[in-house]
């Protein structure tokens, strides 16, 4: 099951059920529209249901949208796709697949520390977005106008509750400046966090099932039209479990309900590709849908 967040115009946000090519609008037993996720998970809660039975209970009711009409860039005047979740933090793990470690491995000037995090009993966790860092689908998302060499970091997110439960799925991409990265690991931040630098979307799957060893992820960018990157990667060989990583993240650190956690990348182009303006970026994976963001330059 997955849900998603939109706009509609003369109404405002509303949280909506996928239903085959199709989003549902929900509303609380009250009858007021949900607009919220964590309003989703509040009502779970007093239920004492679990979100899918929740969202079974509220989901026979509300106005129907055609998914491929929401999935727009972003207009006041149209109904269109949000952020599936504003999350208070975004955080991010690093060197979880071995394709990140080998890239992080060509770019870097600084030997050892890439080959040592991935082996590690430690995870790399670092912070990457606060919400006004954040878009959603077909929103732009930014390359610095300081880098020669940014790509977008495909990745697996989780959607944390109060105590670190995955309350579900989502796709992210961790823009990052490889060559900022490349100079100097301690200008980590600067690669990772500027305006625009995360997107997320374009809904969130809620599911029991452990998908992290399911999904196959996969990304596409555009440029005038024709393909310049394709890349696929199955969730199965992240180093690590994700419970692993939360666990990690949230030793002696308080980490708010309905932040997300970026899983790290296992899709990187080759190291001559750079993202420019104008390029189009597609992540996707069959269980949540595409994330589809054009890039722009951000001063
Ligand atoms: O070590 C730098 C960041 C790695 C990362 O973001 C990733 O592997 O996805
Ligand atoms: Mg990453």
């Amino acid at each position: 099951m997955r849900v998603a967040r939109l706009w509609v115009p003369g109404k405002g946000i509303r949280l909506g059920v996928c239903e085959n090519e199709a989003v549902r609008e929900l509303a609380a037993p009250d009858a007021a529209p949900l607009d919220s996720f964590e309003a989703l998970t509040a009502i779970a809660g007093r239920l004492r249901r679990s979100l899918a039975e929740a969202v079974q209970q509220l989901s026979n009711t509300g106005r129907t949208y055609a998914y491929r009409d929401l999935d727009r860039s972003p207009d006041p005047d149209h109904p269109h796709l949000l952020l599936p979740i504003v999350p208070p933090e975004v955080w991010a793990a690093g060197v979880t697949y071995e394709r990140s470690r080998e890239a992080r491995l060509a770019e870097t000037t600084t030997k050892g520390v890439y080959d040592k995090v991935y082996e590690a009993e430690r995870p790399e966790l670092f912070f990457k977005a606060t919400p006004s860092r954040c878009v959603g689908p077909n929103a732009p998302v930014g390359v610095r106008v300081d880098s020669r060499w940014t790509v977008p970091e495909p990745e697996l997110g989780v959607v944390l509750g109060a105590d670190g439960e995955v309350l579900g799925y989502t796709l992210g991409n961790d823009m990052s400046a490889r060559d900022i990265e490349g100079e100097n690991p301690l200008y980590l931040p600067q690669t990772k966090i500027y305006r625009a630098c995360c997107s997320l979307g374009p809904t969130i799957l809620i599911t029991s099932e452990p998908v992290e060893r399911q999904v196959t992820l996969w990304c596409r960018i555009e440029r005038g039209g024709r393909d310049v990157f394709t890349g696929t990667v199955a969730a199965s060989r992240l180093r690590r479990p994700i419970a692993e990583l939360v666990a990690y993240l949230r030793r002696a650190n308080d980490v708010p309900a309905m932040s997300v956690l970026l899983t790290g990348t296992g899709i990187v182009p080759p190291d001559d590709f750079a993202c420019e303006a104008g390029d189009l970026i597609e992540i996707g994976c069959e269980e949540i849908g595409v994330l589809r963001n054009p890039a722009m330059r951000v001063v």
